[in-house]
């Protein structure tokens, strides 16, 4: 596994930072990509008030030196604005005990990390746990994502995702990348359907008034990827269970399916498979471009499932840590939903994955290098596949 990601940072704090290691050589950073991608993930209907005080914007503090990759790794910087506010509570070095007795949380939310993250670390503060649970990490897993679907799109290979389902309120959509590619990107939802984006607009709304939060569900596609990535012969290089560790990871997703997933276990055989056409080409993409934990060339197609946020303005029963007697749990702010930001995340990792596997298959020290080596391998994926008579 060539790639290497790690984040750090906490959501008040003074940065969130992103250090992605395995990059090659000469691929070149568009600063201005990855300030559309940190935007994207900030967009969408139903966000709280931080959205309003963030910027978010990348610093790029190694690894690349004249707007191109040196093959040593990236280091990307978001400063959190929201820090200045904090600095008396968030501080790393030096915090004042009046300002951060207020700022306690002893009242954890259910369904957020607090509870079991305290029990984990002993924290007396739950605060501890929350700052690094917050899906604010999530800006550096754009970031760091964004140079991952860079260097996928010189291979020829998109990402895109748009929101199909919130709230109950489903769209009318085919699970393919031509319905992603479709999404207006300014919409207030980046919904798949405007019909149906109207009415979830109108159910975050209504869930707002009512102190609760939405979830729902996000369609995440890749156009372009070549056959071949991932394998069966181990099951810890499969690729299915590579990306959907990758996505099970994005905060509040509870389940993912690829393709027709759960509609296949319910039927016959025969309405599960993608059958195969002379060259190889499918006449279907139930599968969703996934056979044996390899890549068959049709796109990857996956539905990630996002549960509402945690952090409800109405409160949930819960407990006081101080006292030990039951209590509602806390609300500081939060985002009524943010389904649509969840598929921003949702790329980012899934460009990882592919980039990560993409890179098993081609290695390379050098752009120059990973793209020959690619192009080999599509040829010759490409004469296996329409068999001996057109071999060259
Ligand atoms: C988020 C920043 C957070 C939350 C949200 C995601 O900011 P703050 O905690 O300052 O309001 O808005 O995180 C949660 C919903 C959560 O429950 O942790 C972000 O940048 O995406």
């Amino acid at each position: 596994m060539p790639l290497r990601l790690t984040t750090a940072g906490e959501s008040h704090g003074p940065a969130l930072t992103a250090i992605l290691e395995g990059i090659p050589a000469g691929l070149t950073i568009d600063a201005a990509f990855l300030g559309r991608e940190l935007a994207r993930r900030q967009h969408g209907y139903g966000r709280g008030g931080r959205m309003k005080i963030e910027a978010d914007r990348a610093v790029v503090a190694g690894g690349v030196r004249g707007g191109r990759t040196l093959g040593s790794p990236l280091a990307l910087t978001i400063e959190n604005r929201d820090f200045a506010s904090w600095r008396a509570v968030m501080d790393p070095m030096e915090t004042e005990a009046a300002a951060s007795r207020e700022r306690r949380l002893v009242r954890p939310r259910p369904g957020h990390a607090d509870l079991a993250g305290g029990q984990k670390y002993g924290a007396a503060d739950l605060r501890d746990i929350l700052e690094r649970a917050s899906a604010r990490e999530s800006a550096a897993r754009v970031a760091a994502g964004a140079v991952c679907k860079l260097l996928l799109r010189e291979c020829g290979i998109d990402v895109g995702s748009g929101v199909l389902s919130l709230g109950g309120v489903d769209c009318r959509a085919e699970r393919s990348f031509e319905a992603v590619a479709r999404v207006d990107e300014a919409s207030p939802l980046r919904a798949l359907d405007p019909d149906a984006e109207k009415r979830m607009v109108a159910r975050i709304d209504q869930a707002k008034a009512a102190g609760e939060t939405l979830g729902g569900s996000i369609l995440v596609a890749a156009r372009g990827v070549p056959p071949g990535l991932g394998s069966h012969v181990a099951w810890d290089r499969k690729l299915d269970g590579r990306i959907a560790r990758a996505i099970l990871s994005v905060p509040a997703v509870k389940a993912m399916e690829f393709g027709e997933a759960i509609l296949a276990s319910r039927g016959f055989g025969s309405d599960a498979h993608d059958e195969i056409l002379p060259g190889g080409r499918r006449r279907t993409n139930r599968a969703g471009g996934l056979e044996g934990g390899v890549t068959n060339g049709e796109d990857v197609v996956l539905v990630a499932y996002m549960k509402p946020i945690s952090t409800l303005a109405r409160g949930l029963a819960s407990i006081d840590l101080e006292t030990g007697e039951a209590a509602s749990s806390a609300y500081e702010r939060s985002d009524v939903t943010a389904v649509a930001a969840c598929g921003v995340i949702a790329e980012a990792m899934l460009a990882f994955v592919l980039a990560d596997a993409l890179l098993e298959v081609t290695g390379g020290d050098r752009m120059e290098d990973v793209l020959a080596r690619l192009a080999a391998h599509r040829e010759r994926v490409d004469r296996f596949t329409r068999g001996p008579r057109h071999a060259t």
